[in-house]
């Protein structure tokens, strides 16, 4: 298929080269340009509408609901080229009322829109095995299939448009939680003196095994924080999640609480590190740092 994709990013940039490697046409656009931003293969555009022109299908995967806007309808944006027949996928994670007005905006010019924003993570986006959670008709789904296929692993079809932006917000709310639980638990664990390489085949061999601390776990004891999923985007959908729980009456405290730890630690500047970096806030309030073998105390701040 011909395709566009517009957002060179974390996530963006494997995406697209797995498009290139399943032999699809594919031309790239990215605001801020230079060679880290170029993928083998494909055709670097000069802009969004560059990249769209004569595609078949715009995917796009940019930081914010603002990024979405500015690409589809800004200066150079996606809307100048629009024909009827094209499929626009957003793997963005945005606000689920945005991506109806974007929906609507463009379905009077004959093009379907699809929300299709992805669980997986840096190393799955690498792979090609993303899990997309998907809204938008059925048929135009089919017709995305080859691309879902070298992308991903999994495509959950949640309903119309803008439900798999829904969807996304309750998985990382989940996400963020689980993690917020796990970090903490690992805190207390280093102020008693549990070893944490001990804790961590426990943790996994009861019910309280995660996938988050499977994926977790291993970049906590190297101490790595480097950005899997950084935190100014975990901070993003916490908002967003809390956003669309004020609109619809619904309290979540504890992710009200966990916004607070997110916000302190982006506040103190580190938030391109990734997500997982909240632990240093916990283990900076408690005065010990986790790590493997045994546990280390730190000097008291
Ligand atoms: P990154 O690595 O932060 O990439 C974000 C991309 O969005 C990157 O290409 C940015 O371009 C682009 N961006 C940000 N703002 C704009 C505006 N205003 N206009 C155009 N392009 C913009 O994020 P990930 O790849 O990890 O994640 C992408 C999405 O998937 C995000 O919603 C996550 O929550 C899930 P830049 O290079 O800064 O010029």
């Amino acid at each position: 298929m011909r395709v566009a994709f517009l957002g060179m990013g974390i996530m963006g940039r494997s995406m697209a080269a797995n498009l290139v490697k399943a032999g699809h046409e594919v031309a790239v656009w990215n605001r801020t340009g230079g060679k880290d931003k170029d993928v083998e293969g494909a055709r670097s555009a000069a802009s969004p509408a560059d990249a769209a022109q004569g595609a078949e299908v715009v995917w796009m995967c940019l930081s914010d609901t603002k990024a979405v806007e500015d690409v589809l309808f800004g200066p150079g944006g996606v809307e100048q080229v629009l024909a009827a027949g094209m499929i626009i996928a957003d793997s963005s994670t945005i606000s689920p009322s945005a991506t109806r007005r974007f929906a609507e905006r463009v379905k009077a010019r004959g093009v379907d829109y699809v929300d299709a924003p992805m669980t997986g993570s840096k190393i799955a986006a690498e792979s090609g095995s993303l899990i997309f959670m998907v809204g938008g008709d059925e048929a135009v789904l089919a017709r995305l299939q080859p691309l879902f296929q070298a992308m991903g692993k999994q495509v959950f079809h949640m309903g119309e448009t803008s439900k798999g932006q829904a969807t996304k917000l309750v998985m990382n709310l989940q996400i963020a939680l689980i993690y917020e639980g796990f970090a903490e638990a690992l805190t207390l664990a280093a102020k008693l003196g549990v070893d944490v390489e001990k804790l961590l085949p426990l943790v996994q061999a009861s019910m309280v095994r995660s996938g988050v601390v499977d994926y977790k776990a291993p970049f906590i004891l190297k101490r790595d924080f480097s950005p899997n999923f950084p935190l100014r985007l975990m901070l993003k959908d916490i908002r967003l999640a809390l956003d669309a729980a004020k609109e619809s009456h619904v309290r979540l405290p504890g992710l009200k609480a966990v916004e607070e730890v997110y916000n302190v630690v982006a506040a103190e500047g580190q938030q391109d590190l990734d997500y997982a970096a909240t632990l240093t806030l916990l283990e900076k309030w408690a005065g010990v740092e986790v790590k493997g073998g045994s546990k280390e105390e730190m000097k008291a701040s």
